[in-house]
């Protein structure tokens, strides 16, 4: 039987292990957090611990850190590098069904608009955070977001727009999605330069973020309800 004390030592080796691979993903080093993951998983932990407490736990810092301006795009950049990395590193070890996941996002720039870099990079923090994301792209009607709800059953749509004139499309596909009995199975977050929380509101998402940092968190309170 394992006394206390062996038990305190291997749970502050644990949490130390993964310590560094948070450093190494705050750090953007990617080459680091791959031998880090790998030790773990030679080790035998297991790669829904590492994704967990350590490639996402690491992602949420690094989100903090933007979303407080410490951090840059480009560090954003190399983080969820580092944590794509690790994830290639896991996935040969599990099926597809066995791969750790946070949950499913479909995301999408909605109709009449263009703009995608913002929502690209929302896209990849959330890739990077452990959610499986569905980018329907830029221009997205109203039907390609309910028929993507359909096809990929996700836990939250994701709609940015940089444009006052269709910032009010996402009003009409909530409607959409209303209407195709599919709003209740889903939590809708919105964002872009010119969405406010106000405006969330009124068109009754289910939360706003200002920026890729603060959507990890919030997709991630969202499914903690
Ligand atoms: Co356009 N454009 N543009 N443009 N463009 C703006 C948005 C504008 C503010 C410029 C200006 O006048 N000062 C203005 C909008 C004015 C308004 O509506 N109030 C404007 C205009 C008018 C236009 C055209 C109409 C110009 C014309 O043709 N007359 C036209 C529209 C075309 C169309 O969409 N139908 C147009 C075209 C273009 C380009 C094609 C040239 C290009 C887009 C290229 C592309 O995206 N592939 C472009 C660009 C680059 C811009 C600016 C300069 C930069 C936008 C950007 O990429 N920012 C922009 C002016 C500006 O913002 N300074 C402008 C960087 C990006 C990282 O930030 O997208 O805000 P952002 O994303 C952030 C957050 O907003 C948030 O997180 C991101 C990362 O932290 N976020 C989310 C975004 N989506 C989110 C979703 C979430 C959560 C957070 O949850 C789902």
């Amino acid at each position: 039987m394992i006394g206390t004390t062996e038990l305190v030592l291997w749970w502050r080796k644990r949490m130390s292990d993964y310590s560094n691979l948070i450093q190494a993903i705050v750090e953007g080093n990617y080459v680091k957090c791959v031998e880090l993951t790998n030790e773990a998983l030679d080790e035998g932990a297991s790669p829904q611990d590492i994704v967990r407490s350590g490639l996402q736990a690491g992602m949420l810092i690094v989100g903090d850190k933007f979303s407080a301006g410490d951090f840059f795009i480009p560090d954003m950049l190399m983080a969820a590098r580092a944590v794509t990395r690790a994830m290639e590193a896991i996935r040969p070890r599990l099926s597809d069904s066995e791969m750790p996941t946070l949950g499913r996002v479909v995301i999408g720039t909605v109709s009449g608009d263009i703009h995608d870099i913002g929502k690209n990079l929302v896209a990849m923090f959330l890739r990077g955070a452990g959610f499986e994301v569905f980018d329907l792209g830029a221009n997205v009607p109203d039907d390609k977001f309910v028929t993507a709800v359909k096809e990929h059953a996700p836990d939250i749509v994701g709609m940015s727009a940089l444009l006052t004139t269709t910032m009010p499309n996402m009003k009409y596909i909530i409607a959409a999605l209303d209407s195709a009995a599919l709003l209740s199975q889903v939590k809708v977050i919105v964002g872009g330069a010119p969405v406010t929380q106000r405006f969330a509101n009124q068109i009754g998402a289910d939360g706003y973020a200002p920026d890729g940092g603060a959507a990890i968190r919030l997709c991630q309170k969202l499914l903690e309800e």
